[in-house]
C-alpha cells in the first residue's frame, strides 16, 4: 500500500510543481478560504492511482468520496493541503495521503509530499518515520520557552477566535510562534523536530491524518478531540512539554 500512497504523492506533487507561479482558476472563494479547479483535478489523479493498485479500497479526500462502501481499507486525501498558500503563490504546500484500517479504524500509514522541497515524508505503522528514506524523530527540547509552536488559522469564526487565545498564549510563553496554512506539513515538521508543537482547531479528518501516523511513528503524543462531526482540535508534540492552552 506504500507504494501506491508515495506513486500518487508524487504524480500530484509533480504536476502541482508545474502549476506553481500560473494563474490557477479558483472554483469558490469563502471569507477564509479558497478552493481551485487543481484541488479536484489532483484528487482525481491521486484517486485514480489507488484504485488501481487497490480497487477494493475506498476513498474519501476534501473533494469528495469514491469507491467501495465498506471496503476493508480506507484512503483519507487532501490533494492540496495549504490551497491558500499555493493561490498566492507561497511555496508551502504539499500532497497528503493516508490509508485507514476500516475494522479498526486505526490510521496505518502515511505520507505527505512536499514538491517545491521535494520532500516526502512517510511512515507505516510500526515501522518508524521518514524524511527522503532517512529516519526522523521529534524534538528533544524539553522547556516551552525553547519550544517553537505552528497554531493554525481555520476557518470558521469560532476556530479563529481560538487560534487567537492560542497566539496569545504563546506568543508570551514560547520561544516563537509559527502560522505556516499547513495542518499536514506543521505535523510532517513536529515528525522531524523543526517544530515542538502544532495545535489548531477545526481541521478536518484529511488534513491531519497522514501527519497522525507520521508524528506518534517519530516518537510523538498527537492529542486529538472531535468537537464537532468531522471537525477536530489537535495538539501534536514531542510529548516532552506541558502546553497550557490547546
Ligand atoms: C488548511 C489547513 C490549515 C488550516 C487552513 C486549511 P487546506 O487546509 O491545512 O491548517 O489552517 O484553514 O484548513 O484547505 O489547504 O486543505
Amino acid at each position: 500500500m506504500i507504494y501506491a500512497a508515495i506513486t500518487a504523492a508524487l504524480a500530484a506533487g509533480d504536476r502541482l510543481r508545474h502549476a506553481f507561479g500560473s494563474e490557477l482558476a479558483a472554483t469558490e472563494h469563502t471569507a477564509h478560504d479558497v478552493k481551485l479547479v487543481a484541488d479536484k483535478e489532483c484528487q482525481d489523479l491521486i484517486y485514480g492511482i489507488l484504485l488501481q493498485h487497490h480497487p477494493d479500497s475506498a476513498c474519501l479526500g476534501e473533494e469528495g468520496d469514491i469507491g467501495k462502501p465498506g471496503a476493508p481499507i480506507e484512503w483519507i486525501v487532501d490533494p492540496i493541503d495549504g490551497t491558500m498558500n499555493l493561490a498566492h503563490n507561497i511555496p508551502h504546500f504539499c500532497v497528503s495521503i493516508a490509508a485507514r484500517d476500516a475494522a479498526t479504524q486505526k490510521i496505518v500509514l502515511g505520507v505527505i509530499y512536499d514538491p517545491m522541497r521535494d520532500e516526502l515524508f512517510t511512515a507505516v505503522r510500526g515501522s518508524g518515520a521518514w524524511l527522503n528514506g532517512q529516519p526522523i524523530q521529534v524534538s528533544r527540547r524539553d522547556k516551552l520557552s525553547d519550544a517553537v509552536v505552528a497554531v493554525g488559522f481555520a476557518k470558521s469564526q469560532d476556530s479563529i477566535d481560538h487560534c487567537l487565545k492560542l497566539y496569545a498564549v504563546y506568543g508570551n510563553q514560547a520561544k516563537k510562534l509559527r502560522a505556516m496554512g499547513s495542518a499536514a506539513l506543521d505535523l510532517a515538521y513536529v515528525a522531524a523536530g523543526r517544530l515542538d508543537a502544532y495545535i489548531e482547531q477545526g481541521v478536518n479528518l484529511w488534513d491531519i491524518a497522514a501527519g497522525w501516523v507520521l508524528v506518534e511513528e517519530a516518537g510523538g503524543v498527537m492529542e486529538i478531540e472531535q468537537k464537532i462531526k468531522g471537525k477536530y482540535k489537535v495538539c501534536a508534540s514531542s510529548g516532552r512539554i506541558d502546553y497550557p492552552l490547546k
